[in-house]
């Protein structure tokens, strides 16, 4: 069975009418889990909490009608992206173009033919999970399975602006492997690829508070962006990550500073304002990664430390 028929999808039916809800669960419930609500307000509480991959919505519902739930579904991202047929007993050429024009992927007229609503859905469902998976490849490295620089600069905006609102902090890690290019001319470029993968891995294992998110940020550089840290979380775990790369003892001897790989961190903190950038941080955290080579590479270094 093809993943988005499995019990990993999940339709939402919302009408005011619980005969047909009933109805459309019998018709669709080997499609995936079945949620059900028989108002506007509860279909968007449902719909914030269990973000389902496909609403089925009646058009006429009172007091809030399948237009207004539509409109506020497509209008806040907190409802994730799902997709929206409305149903309705008054079709006709305006009410199908007003239910589009809404937001929604399609529209089933009432009373149903089960066949054809069976096969508007697994349509549907097929669309949504394909563009969930082009999604996901366009924000992840191929390689490493990291986020990749284009999600890292997006993430970084929208968290900026989000802990400016809060007056909150946020720190970044800039990592880079020591050595690397000797490391490739020593062992080869496939056992390059694979002691990144197993650095990148380390990384991500290594970072786990919610929110904290490991990007590659290019060859053999990557970045964790750290909300709501303060200096002393911030050190020690640019420390932490130092140690969890040089625990993996990947034999490095054409390094000049260690046996082993080992990585160098830039770090840096701010509370966002309008008189700073999330480019500002970025470039405080590449100038104490520089100064972490300078002194001898396999460390951290903190931007507020340097003269
Ligand atoms: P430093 O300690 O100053 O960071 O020295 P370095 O040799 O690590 O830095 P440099 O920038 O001179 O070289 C980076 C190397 O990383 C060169 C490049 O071939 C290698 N690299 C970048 N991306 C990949 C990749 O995807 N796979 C492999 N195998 N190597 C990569
Ligand atoms: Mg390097």
């Amino acid at each position: 069975m093809p993943a988005y028929l499995s019990k990993q999808s999940s339709i939402l039916i919302v009408d005011d009418d619980i005969n047909l809800i009933h109805m459309l669960s019998q018709i669709l419930k080997d499609f995936g889990r079945i949620l059900f609500a028989t108002g506007g307000e509860k279909a968007l509480e449902i719909a914030k909490e269990q973000k389902p991959d496909l609403i089925l919505l009646d058009v006429e519902m009172a007091p809030m009608d399948g237009y207004e739930v539509c409109r506020s579904l497509k209008h806040d991202d907190a409802f994730g992206n799902c997709a929206i047929i409305f149903m309705t007993a008054n079709v006709g050429m305006e009410v199908e173009v007003a239910c589009l024009d809404a937001g929604a992927v399609d529209f089933i007229a009432k009373p149903f033919n089960p066949p054809v609503v069976r096969a508007r859905v697994r349509t549907h469902l097929r669309l949504k999970h394909n563009s969930a998976a082009l999604e996901s490849l366009a924000q992840h490295d191929a390689m490493t399975g990291l986020y990749n620089r284009g999600y890292f600069n997006q993430a970084i905006e929208s968290e900026y602006r989000r802990l400016q609102r809060h007056h909150l902090p946020l720190g970044i890690a800039l990592v880079d492997i020591d050595y690397f290019k000797n490391y490739n001319d020593s062992y080869g470029h496939i056992a390059g690829d694979a002691t990144l993968i197993a650095v990148a891995k380390a990384l991500e294992l290594a970072t786990k508070r919610p929110g904290e998110l490991v990007a590659r940020y290019g060859g053999e550089e990557f970045v964790v962006l750290l909300p709501q840290v303060d200096k002393s979380i911030l050190l020690q775990y640019g420390l932490m990550l130092c140690e969890t790369v040089r625990a993996l003892q990947i034999p490095h001897t054409a390094s000049r500073c260690s046996q082993h790989i080992t990585i160098s961190v830039g770090l840096s903190l701010m509370t966002p304002s309008q008189d700073t950038s999330p480019s500002k941080l970025l470039e405080q955290a590449d100038r104490a990664l520089y100064q972490a080579k300078n002194n001898g590479r396999n460390r951290c270094q903190f931007f507020a430390e340097l003269a």
